[in-house]
This record gives structure tokens, C-alpha cells and sequence, in this order.
């Protein structure tokens, strides 16, 4: 038996962190022992000294009481810094412990990822048949160095062993192991506890890593894969039973995109539960009919993208190929079906001007969606639109520390200033949400808050607690906006 920390180096926010909960179930059905280290409450960073000091202190804490033989941590981008910050942890209060980087960063960004010495082996790709391979061989005391979806680092030499097929049989996996959260993490907001139904989305869209999974994981098996309904309702009666939720989260990317599977889905939800579901899916994949299925079926929220207003933006540079009118009419069925919406939007995007950002607003205010989000562009490596934007020049800053997440911009946008980006996101409710007559006074409430850095990189730490304070104030006040009484943290 091996003893694996398992770390989530992000701010859980909206929904656990699956990424790891399902490597934590799978390595705990293994037989071993597992423990969990997560740094949201260490969002707030200290006003003076290092910022990280609190952090490392507990997990330091943790290192020394839990004793693990392997670290292992679930990386996206934009928490990279954080990994690195702990891991370098690990090589002082544990150096007999192996790090182990998974998740998406690494498996798009695998050079980068193991050149740092803190990293000794990474996970491309899933990562439960790997990681518990690795700790076999531990426990066996045999050589892990050839085991398939792994990049093992030793004595200076790299072994790059190739990708591992995509499980097929989804259903065999054990459910992401959510007890070794804190409860409170549970009950994220609208969201309740979530989950998913199945792995993969099979669309091109270039700001996103599905084209670049599809193309390594080529010849490997299906790329879409579905849960059994009785595997998932399994799960579902696990989790109420445990935790009692206020609602089901469905975390697929396109909920709706198999309208047979879901119909049986919902008939049989419909009978079994009562409490309310939401889900996500593109806007090309609703129509009145799936309205009226999810509806039945206790669907009462439901996230569409709407990305960019204007259509040349959306479909020649996002390849979205949405049109316009799909997107009115998934979320006018929607409403009309009684189903809360909420709309992602972003802007920033190559050939973005002024006038399309308006365009966004536009739409999103003709559509009014219950909840809306907006973020600022991020070019990621391993999507074709990234790549291109890197080449170009577009990063400003780096985008992998967690701090960035919304309200620091990254990009050096070629027309659009990013002060500029930084005002209309934050206010981009205030324009959606209040009538014309009122847009003189957001311009000047967006003029005043753009005086502000657009980033907290290398802010002092007075002046970046004051910015964190007035995005803060700006964020609470949307609460008080004309939205048929709902409003949601999105921060
Ligand atoms: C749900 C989701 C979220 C959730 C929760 C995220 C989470 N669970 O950590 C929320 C809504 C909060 C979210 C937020 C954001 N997200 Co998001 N999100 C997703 C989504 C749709 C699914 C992730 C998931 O749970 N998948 C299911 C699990 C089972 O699969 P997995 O994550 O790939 O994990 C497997 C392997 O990677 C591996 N693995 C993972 N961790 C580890 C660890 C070890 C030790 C090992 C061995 C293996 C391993 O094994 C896992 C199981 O097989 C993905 C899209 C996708 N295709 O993954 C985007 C995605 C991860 N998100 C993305 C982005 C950009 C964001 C945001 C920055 C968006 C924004 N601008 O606000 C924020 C950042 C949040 C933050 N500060 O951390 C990008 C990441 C890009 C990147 N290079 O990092 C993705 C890939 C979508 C995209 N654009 O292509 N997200
Ligand atoms: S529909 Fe969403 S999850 Fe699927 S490829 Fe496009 S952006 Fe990615």
C-alpha cells in the first residue's frame, strides 16, 4: 500500500474539482491510502512577504502528518504556478516522494511540464489506469519507467511512454471519491454537486483542447464515451444519500448532443428523482422538443455558450458554426419552457473591435439569460486559436497563476486596449441588464474602474487588496440589477 496526497492546486469555486476526485477513487480502490490538500482557503494571499507563505505552511503541515510516498496534483494552466509552489514544498518537507502532474496542462503542454525539476513524472491524458499502474510497480518495488500515459523522469533521462487507450467501458470506473473533500465544498452554490454522464465533446471549436485530445488520442478508441443511465443514477443515489444536495450538476460539455440517449435519460430521472437538474450544452443542440424533455425531466438551469455576438467572430475565428437564430431560439425555447438560462460569453477574441463587443452585449440583452459570465479571451496552448494568438505576441502575461481567473487581463489585444477589456468585463452585466438610458452613467462607473491596473502582477500588496476590493464591490452590486430576481457569485 502506497500513501497518495492528492492535490488541487485551483479555487474551487463552481464544482469540485472531478479531475482529481476521480484519480483519488480509483487510487483508493487500488488499495491505497489517500489524503486531500486544496487551496481555496488560501485565496486571499498575505498583504506582505511571500504571498504563498500561508499556503506552503499548511501544506507543509500536511506533508509532515500524512507522509506520502507520491504527490499527486491535477494541473490546468492556470494553475501551474500554484503546482510548482507546492510541489517545491514536497522537495523539502518530503523529498522521498514522487510528483506526479496530471491533467490538462500537462497533457498539452508535456516539454514545458517536465523540464521543471519539481516534476518527476507527468499524466498525459486520463489518468486513473496510469496512476494506479505507478503505484503498483511502487508497491512491487518493480520499474515504472514504461508504463503507457506516463513521463517518467529519472537520473536526468526522460522517458516519454506513449499515450494509453481511452477506456472505453467508462461505467468500470469507480465514482470520483467526494468524501475526501471538506463538506462544505459540496454545495457549490446553484450548482449543488455535479457530475458527469459521459467523457468527450466531438466539436472543433478552436479556443478549445477537444480538437488537440482528438487528434493525440487518434486511433485510440472513442474519443465520446457514455455512462450506462443506471451507472449514473447509481451514483446519483450515492451522492444524495451522502450529501443530500439541493441539485444535480451534470458537468458534460454537451449534455443534449445524443437526443436518444437523453430522452430516455430524462423520462427515467424524471421518475426516480425529484430533485432539480442543470446541465450545459451548445445552443445548436436545443430546440422545443429538448426543451420539453429536459423540462419533464426536472432540468431546471441550463448554460448555453454564446461566446461572440457577431457571427464572423463566432463561426469563422471560434468555429462555433452557430448561427445567430439557433442561439436565440435555444434560449427563447428555454424560457418559454420554463428553464432557467445562463449564457458564457467572451471577449478579447482576434478580430474583435469595440463595435462586436457591443454586439455581445446586444444579444445577450435581447436574451436576457438568467446568469451571465464573461471572461476575457485566453489564448491556451494546445488549441489551434491559442497557438496562433501565442505566435502572434497576445500574452502579455503569463496565464498560469490562479489570481487570473476573470479580472486579470492576460492579453495584449491588437486594437482593444486591455484596460479597456478589463471595464466591459467587469461591467458587462450593468450593459446587459440596464436599459439604454442608463448607459451614460456605466460608461462613466466602467471609465473610473479602468483606472485601475488591469492586472495585480507585481502590484504592491496595498494597492492590489484595494483593486481586489472595488472588483469585489462591483461584482456584489450586480446583484441589485433588473434580472428577475436571480443572481449567482460568479467569481
Ligand atoms: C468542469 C470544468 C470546469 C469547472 C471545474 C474545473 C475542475 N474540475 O477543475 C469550472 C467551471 C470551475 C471550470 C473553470 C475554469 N476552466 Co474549466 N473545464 C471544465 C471541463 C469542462 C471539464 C473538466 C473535468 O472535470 N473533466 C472530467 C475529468 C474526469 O477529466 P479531466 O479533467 O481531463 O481529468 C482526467 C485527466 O486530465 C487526468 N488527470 C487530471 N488530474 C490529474 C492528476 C493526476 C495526479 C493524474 C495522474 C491524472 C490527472 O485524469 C483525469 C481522469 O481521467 C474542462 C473541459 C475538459 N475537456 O476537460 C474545462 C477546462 C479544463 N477548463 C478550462 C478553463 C480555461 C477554465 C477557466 C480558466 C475558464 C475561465 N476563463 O474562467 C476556469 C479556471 C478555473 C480555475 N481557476 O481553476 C480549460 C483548461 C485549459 C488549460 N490549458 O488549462 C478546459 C480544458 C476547457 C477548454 N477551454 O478547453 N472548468
Ligand atoms: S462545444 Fe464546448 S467543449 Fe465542445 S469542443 Fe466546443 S468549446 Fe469545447
Amino acid at each position: 500500500m502506497k500513501r497518495v496526497l492528492l492535490v488541487y492546486p485551483g479555487y474551487i469555486v463552481r464544482e469540485q474539482p472531478l479531475n482529481i476526485l476521480y484519480i483519488a477513487a480509483a487510487v483508493k480502490a487500488a488499495g491505497h491510502a489517500t489524503a486531500f490538500f486544496e487551496v481555496t482557503p488560501f485565496r486571499k494571499r498575505p498583504l506582505t512577504g511571500d504571498p504563498f507563505r500561508v499556503m506552503k505552511a499548511a501544506f507543509g503541515a500536511k506533508l509532515e502528518a500524512f507522509r506520502p510516498d507520491v504527490v499527486g496534483f491535477s494541473v490546468m494552466s492556470v494553475n501551474y504556478t500554484i503546482s510548482a509552489v507546492l510541489a517545491e514544498v514536497v522537495r523539502a518537507k518530503a523529498p522521498a516522494a514522487l510528483t506526479v502532474f496530471g491533467g490538462i496542462h500537462p497533457t498539452i503542454a508535456p516539454e514545458d511540464t517536465i523540464a521543471d525539476p519539481r516534476v518527476d513524472i507527468l499524466c498525459r491524458g486520463e489518468g486513473e489506469g496510469a496512476m494506479t499502474d505507478l503505484l503498483a510497480a511502487l508497491d512491487a518495488g518493480s520499474d515504472y519507467g514504461g508504463i503507457p500515459g506516463l513521463w517518467v523522469k529519472r537520473g536526468g533521462e526522460t522517458r516519454r511512454n506513449p499515450m494509453r487507450p481511452l477506456l472505453q467501458e467508462i461505467d468500470t470506473l469507480p465514482f470520483p471519491d467526494r468524501a475526501i473533500m471538506a463538506p462544505g465544498r459540496l454545495q457549490a452554490e446553484l450548482y449543488g454537486i455535479n457530475m458527469l454522464t459521459s467523457r468527450g465533446c466531438p466539436f472543433p471549436c478552436s479556443y478549445c483542447q477537444n480538437e488537440f485530445l482528438m487528434d493525440i488520442y487518434s486511433g485510440l478508441g472513442r474519443f465520446v464515451r457514455y455512462r450506462s443511465i443506471e451507472s449514473v443514477f447509481a451514483e446519483i443515489d450515492e451522492v444524495i444519500a451522502r450529501f443530500k444536495p439541493s441539485r444535480i450538476s451534470f458537468s458534460d460539455e454537451s449534455f443534449t448532443l445524443n437526443k436518444k440517449r437523453l430522452k430516455e435519460f430524462c423520462e427515467r430521472y424524471a421518475k426516480r428523482y425529484s430533485i432539480p437538474f442543470l446541465c450545459q450544452t451548445r445552443p445548436d443542440l436545443v430546440d422545443a422538443e429538448t426543451v420539453k424533455v429536459l423540462r419533464d425531466g426536472g432540468c431546471d438551469f441550463m448554460n448555453m455558450a454564446i461566446e461572440a455576438g457577431n457571427p464572423e467572430i463566432r463561426n469563422a475565428v471560434l468555429q462555433r458554426n452557430i448561427s445567430t437564430d439557433q442561439i436565440i431560439g435555444a434560449f427563447t425555447e428555454a424560457r418559454k419552457g420554463g428553464i432557467r438560462t445562463g449564457s458564457f460569453n467572451m471577449i478579447g477574441l482576434p478580430g474583435e473591435t469595440l463595435a462586436t463587443v457591443r454586439e455581445t452585449i446586444a444579444l445577450n440583452g435581447r436574451l436576457q439569460p438568467d446568469r451571465i459570465m464573461c471572461t476575457v479571451y485566453m489564448p491556451f496552448h494546445g488549441t489551434r486559436l491559442g497557438e496562433e494568438c501565442i505566435a502572434d505576441g497576445w500574452l502579455e502575461h503569463p496565464i498560469d497563476d490562479a489570481e487570473i481567473y476573470y479580472t486579470n487581463i492576460t492579453i495584449k489585444h491588437p486594437t482593444i486596449p486591455g484596460r479597456t477589456l478589463f471595464g466591459y468585463q467587469g461591467f458587462f452585466d450593468y450593459y446587459v441588464r440596464l436599459p439604454r438610458a442608463f448607459y451614460p452613467l456605466v460608461h462613466a462607473a466602467r471609465g473610473l474602474y479602468q483606472l485601475m491596473p488591469k492586472t495585480s502582477y507585481h502590484l504592491p500588496p496595498l494597492i492590489r487588496a484595494a483593486r481586489e476590493g472595488i472588483i469585489n464591490f462591483v461584482y456584489k452590486m450586480k446583484r441589485f440589477l433588473p434580472s428577475r430576481g436571480f443572481f449567482m457569485r460568479t467569481r
